[in-house]
């Protein structure tokens, strides 16, 4: 293997991975860029296995959506809506509580729960959501709304992002998902996503959320009109993020999908640069715990893979996604926990079910 590594180019990155020394941006450029896909993915799989040994996640999760209505509407989201769009929709509370009792029956530990930026609905509305849902199913965890939701709410609060976080956390908010990311390029976002809040301020809100003992997710959306060094600075400045508060939980790279969006021209990442996003997040980001390869994003067949890639986690049950399938997934909208044990376990993984803070619920056999 060292022999390999050294004929791929990869021999001093294979010497520091060793060392456990931080890789520089110049050598995840070189990763990036490389051909030599099982020398990148032997490398990632020395990190996975070192912080994660054997083990491969899953959770028992529900997705809800409170709302697409969005005053951002980002050129690669085919989810948001304006109000008066016909697909424009907004879930009641009481709406919100249905949808959490119809699945009382099953043993959901997390709660998933995102829309867009609202114009409208008073900061009464979210706490409201979350003490219904906290109602409903006592105990779960809720993980709810980004960053730009959060910079969003403070706003319709009239208060400060630490007040509101305070008053949310209050109210049974759990942590904090990864989304609105995007990529923290100020080129990217004034070409993708003009109006939504910047790089800086979405890594500060993250910190604040940090600060307060909320833990959070970072997310990377790929494969439209990013270049390498974009990708390379936006996981530099998560990085640099963990190093001064440690509260990010996994980094999940988003695969574009670009149908039904005002990108629709472009072809989306190959299954080779989904891969690759993987293996070199494992690598860049050192001091991520978790890596995740969301089944939904790129196919359950290429996640699986991905566990030998850097990613040990598959995220979940999901039930039921709409923003990628808004914009053309062809997944599944959920998938059993048993489907999600098989494909672990037939990666040669142990099979874990976790809950949002990486507890173990559920170790199956190997
Ligand atoms: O913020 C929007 C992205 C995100 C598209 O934290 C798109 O564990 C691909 O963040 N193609 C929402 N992606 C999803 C998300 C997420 C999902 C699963 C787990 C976690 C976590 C977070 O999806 C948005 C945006 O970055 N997105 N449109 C699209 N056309």
């Amino acid at each position: 293997m060292e022999n390999y590594l050294h004929r791929a180019g990869f021999g001093d990155i294979h010497e520091k991975v060793v060392a456990g020394e931080r890789l520089s941006i110049a050598d995840g450029l070189r990763l990036y860029s490389t051909n030599e896909i099982l020398a990148l993915g032997y490398l990632a799989d020395l990190v996975r296995r070192r912080k994660n040994g054997d083990k491969a996640y899953f959770i028992y999760n529900q997705h809800i959506n409170y709302s697409n209505i969005c005053s951002n509407l980002c050129k690669f989201c085919a989810f948001g809506r304006d109000a008066q769009s016909p697909l424009a929709f907004q879930l009641s509370v009481a709406d919100v509580r249905a949808k959490v009792r119809e699945r009382l029956g099953e043993p959901i530990t997390e709660i998933h729960m995102v829309g867009g930026i609202h114009p409208e609905l008073p900061f009464d509305y979210y706490l409201e959501l979350l003490q219904a849902i906290a109602e409903e199913r006592p105990g779960v965890h809720i993980q709810a709304f980004t960053c730009v939701e959060i910079a969003h709410l403070a706003e319709r609060a009239g208060r400060s992002v630490e007040e509101t976080l305070r008053l949310l956390q209050g109210a049974g908010l759990g942590s904090l998902p990864g989304g609105g990311a995007e990529v923290f390029s100020p080129r990217i976002r004034q070409l993708t996503c003009e109006k939504k809040i910047s790089g800086e301020a979405w890594l500060e809100i993250a910190k604040t959320a940090h600060r307060l003992g909320l833990r959070s997710n970072a997310t990377m959306l790929y494969g439209h009109l990013e270049t390498l060094d974009e990708r390379l600075e936006h996981l530099d400045a998560l990085r640099r993020t963990q190093d001064e508060s440690g509260g990010f939980l996994a980094f999940i790279p988003l695969a574009f999908h670009p149908k039904n969006t005002e990108m629709a021209q472009l072809p989306g990442p190959s299954g080779l640069d989904d891969l690759k996003n993987i293996a070199v997040a494992r690598l860049m980001l050192d001091n991520f715990p978790h890596i995740k390869a969301y089944w939904v994003m790129i196919g359950p067949q290429l996640a699986q893979i991905a566990l030998s890639f850097g990613a040990d986690d598959m995220d979940g049950t999901v039930k039921e996604e709409v923003i990628t399938h808004m914009a053309g997934a062809q997944t599944a909208q959920a998938m059993g926990s048993r489907t999600l044990v098989r494909l672990i376990r037939e990666a040669g993984r142990i099979p874990v079910e976790r809950d949002t803070l990486y507890n173990v619920i559920t170790e199956h056999a190997a």
